[in-house]
């Protein structure tokens, strides 16, 4: 019989399929092969893989996740996308231009999944309009206490400041995950914040303004300073949320939850009943009142997909 060896590997760099590859404590990488028992390892899960007599590494075991980053299929489902990350990069730029709708979608995904944001505004090279109006919105972001980067992919500017927020000075490593439209520059930043990594970026289509969906999977790639990682995904045009009570979806607005429970009826979902306290914060802050009908849309959104 032949002795079989486990090894506690760093984490999954990518899966796809039945198979993936894996970075191993010395920072190899290993391409490995799955079992229906065991399921798809996500990029960034920790695994335990062996060595099978003919010579492949099979997972074995997909550690318990310390967190994860999720989306909704077509049905309104929660699709797991990577794991085990300390904090997601919202990217967003002038070009495509992000609906304010999207922004919130992805600040609640991550305060519903207990990550850290960071909105990463890039391409501040293309100055105009655009620009500054996302500029003015990003204030509202800040003052809700959410730090804000700014940089260029193409001029290097903020680089550093990015590079920054990546990694901790001490133990434990860093995971930061980079979300966003497609054609925004998530892998543009990637390739400057670590030089000779040649991701592959393309243009934005001329036709559409949007960017053609160039990274297909989500990949893990290595930081050189402190263990730390980074992992890339694929861009999307909108981003959906999955179904969750009405009470989950408020809570997931955090200027909200110092409200919840004060309105005259104590199962308000906040959408138009009387004496909802909502209302009157709304009258009194615009930015409380477009947050407010961000959470209203998503409201009528998760309705549609439970009927
Ligand atoms: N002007 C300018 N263009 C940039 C910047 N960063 C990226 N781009 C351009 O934007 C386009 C899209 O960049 P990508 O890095 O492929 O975008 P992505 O977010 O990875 O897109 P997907 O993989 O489809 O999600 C490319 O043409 C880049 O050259 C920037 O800081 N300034
Ligand atoms: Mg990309
Ligand atoms: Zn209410």
């Amino acid at each position: 019989m032949t002795e079989q060896t486990t090894i506690n590997v760093l984490a999954c760099v990518a899966s796809w399929g039945n198979h993936g590859m894996v970075a191993l404590p010395d920072k190899h990488l290993l391409p490995v092969q799955y079992q229906r028992r065991i399921g798809r390892p996500l990029c960034g899960d920790k695994v335990d893989i062996e060595q099978q007599p003919d010579h492949q590494w099979l997972v074995t075991r997909i550690h318990k996740r310390s967190t994860f980053f999720a989306r909704a299929d077509r049905f309104g489902r929660q699709q797991m996308i990577a794991a085990n990350m300390n904090q997601a990069l919202v990217v967003i730029a002038p070009e495509p231009s992000p609906s304010r709708d999207l922004i919130d979608r992805y600040l609640c995904a991550n305060e519903i999944l207990g990550i850290k944001t960071i909105l990463v505004l890039n391409k501040i090279d293309l100055i105009g309009e655009k620009l500054s109006q996302l500029r003015q919105q990003l204030t509202a972001y800040k003052q809700l206490g959410y730090q804000v980067i700014e940089c260029s992919a193409s001029s290097g500017a903020g680089i550093d400041d990015l590079q920054q927020q990546l990694s901790n000075q001490t133990e434990p490593a860093v995971c930061s995950l980079l979300i966003g439209q497609s054609g925004v520059g998530k892998s543009s930043l990637l390739n400057s914040l670590i030089p000779d990594l040649a991701v592959q970026t393309n243009s934005l289509s001329n036709a559409t303004g949007k960017g053609k969906h160039t990274t297909t999977i989500a990949h893990m790639y290595m930081l050189a300073d402190q263990n730390s990682t980074i992992i890339d995904t694929p861009g999307v045009w909108e981003y959906g949320l999955w179904v969750m009570p009405p009470s989950e979806l408020a809570y997931a607005f955090k200027e909200f939850r110092e409200w919840l429970g004060k309105c005259r009826f104590h199962d308000c979902q906040h959408s138009g009943e009387p004496e909802c306290v909502f209302q009157q914060q709304a009258d009194q802050c615009p930015d409380f009142a477009k947050r407010w009908q961000c959470y209203r849309r998503l409201l009528v959104e998760q309705e549609r997909f439970n009927s």
